[in-house]
């Protein structure tokens, strides 16, 4: 049981890891400031609350690279259920140090939402 779950991991990693290969190189061609290792090229974003919906409103994100989403201590309640439906993403952040990180596998503008739907906000990727 446990090595079927060191297994599945791994094959999670080894098609993650090829995924932002291609991704990198793909789009390598208008990028000439990002670093070279998986770290430095990670997107952070740190989103709170302002008049009632999540400030920054609007995030632009490149394709093909991890993005890494905070939710800071103004969030709360259910606010810290965040979404972004088009990607799959379903998650609670209990506290300002955790995140959400995924990485956008197509250009488009999406939206991302708390649970309720009553929080909501544009993720633009190009
Ligand atoms: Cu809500």
């Amino acid at each position: 049981m446990k090595d079927k779950t060191v297994t599945f991991l791994l094959i999670i990693l080894v098609v993650g890891l090829g995924w932002f290969f291609i991704g990198n190189s793909s789009t390598s061609g208008g990028n000439s400031t990002n670093g070279n290792s998986a770290s430095t090229n990670v997107q952070k974003v740190t989103i709170g609350i302002k008049n009632g919906n999540y400030y920054p409103n609007t995030i632009t994100v490149k394709v093909g690279q991890p993005v890494r989403i905070y939710l800071d201590s103004t969030v709360s309640g259910c606010y810290r259920t965040f979404t972004i439906k088009d990607f799959g993403i379903v998650r609670t952040l209990p506290t300002p140090n955790d995140y959400i990180e995924f990485t956008p596998t197509k250009k488009g503008t999406f939206r991302f939402a708390c649970i309720m739907g009553m929080g909501t906000g544009t993720l633009i990727v190009e």
